[in-house]
């Protein structure tokens, strides 16, 4: 997904092809979105602009806004980086169908990117702070709010 390939086969400070948008630890010009999607099921969706496209998760239950809550986050396919902005009502039939709504957003710093863990600080109107997605298996990740240093 994303660039990861791309990226994980050039060293760049050897070679002077592009990076992508956005796919370093430290950078702070992101931004990120969480849907609320009110599809078969209720769920959150979860974005992070990374690589020029939103990685994604489907959070089933209300992501923490407090640390000491874990919540499973599903990985789904990446989006659009103009999905940040789409809300709406996906028609009866297609992919999703359902209402979503925008439920948070802002701007977001990348602190540690690694395969199997990602964090990260959000400034967003609900979610404000430091998180952290951990892989599990397979599509499987925990979401955890990380205690204030
Ligand atoms: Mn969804």
């Amino acid at each position: 997904m994303g660039l990861e390939e791309y990226q994980r086969k050039r060293d760049f400070k050897r070679t002077s092809e592009p990076e992508g948008a956005g796919a370093h630890p430290g950078s702070t010009n992101l931004h990120f979105v969480v849907h609320l999607h009110q599809a078969s099921h209720l769920h959150w969706d979860l974005r992070l602009e990374m690589d020029g496209v939103l990685r994604s998760w489907a959070v089933p239950k209300e992501p923490p806004l407090e640390p000491g809550i874990r919540r499973l986050a599903v990985q789904v396919e990446d989006h659009p980086l103009d999905y940040m902005d789409f809300q709406g009502v996906i028609p009866e039939g297609e992919y999703g169908a359902g209402t979503v709504e925008i439920w948070d957003n802002g701007k977001y710093e990348l602190q540690k990117r690694e395969s199997e863990k990602i964090e990260f600080a959000l400034e967003g109107g609900r979610m404000e702070g430091g998180y952290v997605l951990i892989h599990t298996k397979g599509k499987n990740w925990i979401l955890l709010k990380r205690k204030a240093a």
